[in-house]
């Protein structure tokens, strides 16, 4: 019996030093990957961003300045809001970005007066914000527009400069405006350092920029309009103001627009017709690019998520950091969520970046088209 016990004894002591490592190790492990935070925030935002996203100041139109860099997405969403009554575009201020500043002028001149909008278009940027001459290179044709000739109008551009617009228009309408980015962020960088107690009084930033949560489409990690000018990008996300970003991971197969949907839009003429054109140089560079004919609208989902009631449905709130080193990592964009707790246990002060998470995509197509149907 003697011999038997002190097996048993060490056995026992054995077992008891085994859970005991267990515990710990799963312990350590668990408080590696699940850090808990101070300060634990709920997930989606929608709530707050629904309130403030669609109410009207004082039962006014909703003020828009829309910035963009004019390839077809870009006419689509333009087309969405000059012809929404409850909003009034004081300006469109342009960039280059898919194209060079002039076509991308006239591509927006010749969009409003399609839709007999009267706002007034400014050029702004025709360098990145460090003063690069980027190679352009539109997926949508030479004239961003599928090289259609579509784009002849008959206004011409404001006098003066998209930055003094802006910055004029916001400090006339403190608290009131709020700028919708489609393209590279150039021109709001430069309002940005010309007088940011006056782009502080913006009610409310939206951007088309980043790849959200997914890939990106100028290289795996970069979204085209961050891409192009990261440098800029990088000074609209450090300002501190709230930004609501849509990111390429929000394309889903319900707002692509397949060649057989844009072959049903050229069919119905007028509106339909000049976006189904302007779309078919993408197609076309998506079928030899990527094996889908098949065309991406986001600066037109981006407008859908300023406009529509119940489009936007979550959103996350992020610390962007914008990446600008001269490598392959250029103009990608770390989102980094609040109150989530990362292993290394990185925290900032500013989680103002809020990314959409999830839209109601079933609406898209039907939506848009009853906007180019009028
Ligand atoms: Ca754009």
């Amino acid at each position: 019996m003697k011999n038997h016990m002190i097996p048993w004894k060490i056995l026992s002591a054995v077992m008891a030093v085994a859970l005991v490592a267990v515990s710990v190790g799963w312990a350590m492990t668990a408080n590696r990957t699940f850090k808990p935070t101070a300060e634990k925030q709920p997930a989606s935002t929608a709530d707050t961003a629904s309130a403030m996203q669609h109410s009207s100041v004082g039962g006014e139109k909703r003020k828009l300045i829309i910035d963009t860099d004019s390839g077809a997405d870009d006419a689509s969403a333009l087309m969405m809001a000059a012809k929404d009554e409850n909003i009034e575009i004081l300006g469109v201020t342009v960039s280059e970005g898919n194209v060079s500043l002039q076509q991308a002028v006239e591509t927006a001149l010749m969009t409003l007066e399609m839709t007999g909008s009267d706002a007034p278009v400014y050029a702004g940027a025709e360098t990145t914000y460090t003063g690069k001459h980027r190679d352009i290179f539109s997926v949508f044709g030479k004239d961003g527009m599928g090289d259609q000739k579509l784009i002849h109008p008959t206004r011409k551009a404001a006098d003066g400069n998209a930055v003094d617009f802006i910055l004029d228009t916001v400090k006339s309408n403190p608290g009131e405006v709020e700028i919708v980015a489609l393209g590279p962020v150039t021109n709001l960088a430069r309002a940005f350092d010309k007088d940011p107690e006056t782009m502080k009084k913006v009610r409310r930033y939206w951007s088309m920029g980043t790849t959200g949560f997914g890939n990106g489409n100028a290289t795996p990690v970069a979204e085209f309009n961050v891409y192009h000018d990261a440098e800029a990008y990088k000074v609209f996300t450090e300002s501190g103001v709230p930004i609501t970003a849509l990111g390429l991971d929000m394309m889903d197969d319900e707002v692509l627009m397949s060649k057989a949907w844009l072959d049903c839009l050229e069919e119905k003429g007028g509106l339909s017709e000049f976006i189904a054109k302007s779309f078919s140089g993408l197609v076309n560079f998506n079928l030899n690019a990527r094996g889908a004919a098949v065309a991406d609208n986001p600066d037109s989902v981006c407008m859908a998520c300023v406009l529509w009631d119940g489009f936007m449905q979550e959103t996350e709130e992020c610390h962007a950091s914008v990446q600008t080193l001269d490598n392959e990592t250029y103009g990608e964009v770390i989102l980094y969520k609040k109150g989530y707790g990362y292993d290394t246990g990185v925290t900032f002060d500013d989680y103002s970046f809020s990314v959409v998470t999830k839209i109601n995509s079933k609406i898209f197509r039907e939506k848009l088209e009853a906007v180019l149907a009028e």
